[in-house]
């Protein structure tokens, strides 16, 4: 069966290393500013820390009717029963990590380039990743900006959803969505925002009207 987004906003729960910030508080505001869709992006965390705040954070989204999906971790996915995994081009194979979780679980894949989209979807992905799709500081992609343009040539030539990330406001989201992306992620715009719950209330407003 073919996946879709519950939402065009697919927000991501990376506390961008602000001490006084907990991924289980990110959620609860995530979720209570309407995210139905959300990522826990844990990077340099011991496996055991890991695998503690997922299962704090697979309640809080369970409460909230939100999709988890886990970031680059198949089994920190499998163990804390998440909705799903979201794979890097560096992470376990696509092919891998299927025969690991089965058919049920939900997996992504982050794309660079038109090509790994295609490939993704032939190997099998519920969805992509495409970006970054403007100049981002938080993550080092290696890859340059690949902008509207290029997202519209991925969307023509691939079938299964698309989420655009990188450098993306609540100001650009709409434009991205029309250029063919059927949801945006955030990082830095939401988690750095004073008041993060109603930066989410903005953008899901932003995105509900189709100019923006
Ligand atoms: N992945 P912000 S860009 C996590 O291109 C991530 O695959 C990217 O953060 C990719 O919204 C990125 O703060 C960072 O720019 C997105």
């Amino acid at each position: 069966m073919s996946f879709s987004f519950p939402s065009p906003f697919y927000a991501m729960a990376d506390t961008l290393n602000r001490p006084a910030l907990s991924f289980q508080r990110l959620t609860q505001q995530l979720c209570a500013g309407g995210v139905r869709l959300l990522q826990l992006r844990v990077k340099q965390q011991p496996t055991r820390d890991f695998v503690s705040l997922a299962t704090a954070v697979r309640r809080i989204c369970h409460d909230s009717q939100c999709t988890l999906i886990i970031n680059d971790r198949v089994d920190v996915a499998l163990a804390v029963e998440s909705d799903g995994v979201h794979l890097g081009q560096e992470d376990l194979p696509l092919t891998a990590a299927r025969k690991v979780v089965g058919g049920e679980k939900i997996i992504g894949v982050s794309t660079h380039t038109a090509q790994q989209a295609l490939t993704a979807e032939q190997e099998g992905a519920d969805y992509i990743g495409f970006g970054p799709l403007f100049g981002t500081t938080t993550k080092a992609t290696g890859y340059t900006a690949r902008g509207l343009e290029q997202l519209q040539e991925v969307r023509q030539q691939v079938h299964i959803p698309i989420v655009a990330i990188g450098g993306i406001t609540a100001e650009r989201a709409p434009a991205v969505l029309q250029a063919g992306a059927d949801a945006v992620a955030l990082i830095s715009d939401i988690v750095l925002a004073p008041d993060i719950q109603h930066r989410v209330k903005t953008l899901l407003r932003q995105l509900d009207s189709p100019k923006g």
